[in-house]
């Protein structure tokens, strides 16, 4: 159960360490998913590190239906109900899963962005939670702009060349300097087990790792999401979907299943 102090400091903020919130066995899990997802990776799988340079950041999304380790892990751990409670929504559900993997010795940062205007979903009740299989250290640690995910949509950047999508009518993102923006930067040394939850505006971004950093990201729709048109391509792209759902009904549709709580 989360306190009342964990969902000011999430709504102010828009983002929360919890520390020790998953035991063992569903990390266990996610190992063996991840295994599996890195010899076998799906069609929208993406490798960062260019030939010849050292470590690897690849990553992968959209697999739950057929990796049954990420499946069982979103349906049962406590992940969903951490999220639904943060929201303080009656009903979740899932958006997708997205595994972000950064080898030893990988030099590639994540670029500065904020998750939303990807997706093709708006709303206020939409948040991730991230659960590192590795020890996190500062230096790979993700970091956060307090108070952003209140503030305007920018253009997605492409993270292989940090180019933001031609997106009509959307801003690109300023540059973020982490020295002017002093204590607005939230980032925490994590342990395998502690869970960072944010918000899908909240701007953030992430440094190389000198060790192996596996990171599983969990994507989840609050009661007030709904469909969004975006003037481009979206990541994930779900293709067709646009046939399906109109721009602002909610995501009723069997690709984001409720997912059941106990509370
Ligand atoms: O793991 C990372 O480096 C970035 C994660 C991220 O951008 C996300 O989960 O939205």
């Amino acid at each position: 159960m989360l306190t009342t102090e964990d969902i000011a400091s999430f709504q102010r903020d828009g983002a929360i360490l919890i520390q020790n919130a998953l035991d063992q066995k569903w990390l266990d899990l996610l190992a063996r998913g991840m295994d599996r997802n890195k010899r076998s990776r799906g069609p929208w799988a993406c490798d960062y590190t260019k030939p010849g340079e050292s470590g690897e950041f690849w990553d992968d999304y959209c697999n739950w239906q057929r990796i049954s380790e990420y499946k069982f892990v979103l349906l049962n751990s406590p992940l969903a109900s951490i999220a639904k409670q943060i929201m303080q929504s009656q009903k979740i559900k899932l958006f997708h899963e997205h595994v972000l993997v950064k080898e030893a010795q990988t030099t590639e940062e994540t670029p500065w962005h904020h998750d939303q205007p990807y997706y093709c979903v708006d709303g206020n009740q939409l948040v991730s939670t991230w659960v590192p299989l590795d020890p996190i250290s500062k230096e790979s640690a993700m970091k956060f702009l307090a108070g952003s995910h209140l503030g305007p949509l920018y253009a997605p950047k492409r993270f292989h060349d940090n180019e933001s999508y031609d997106y009509e009518g959307f801003a690109d993102l300023p540059e973020i300097s982490e020295t002017d923006s002093g204590d607005a930067i939230r980032s925490w040394e994590m342990n395998p087990g502690d869970v960072i939850v944010f918000h899908m505006r909240t701007l953030h971004a992430a440094g190389g790792s000198a060790t192996r950093r596996r990171a599983f990201a969990a994507r989840w729709l609050g009661d007030d999401a709904v469909y969004a048109a975006r003037p481009g391509p979206t990541s994930p792209p779900f293709p067709g979907l646009e046939h399906e759902l109109s721009p602002g009904q909610p995501m009723d549709h069997e690709l984001f299943p409720e997912v059941e709580t106990s509370f």
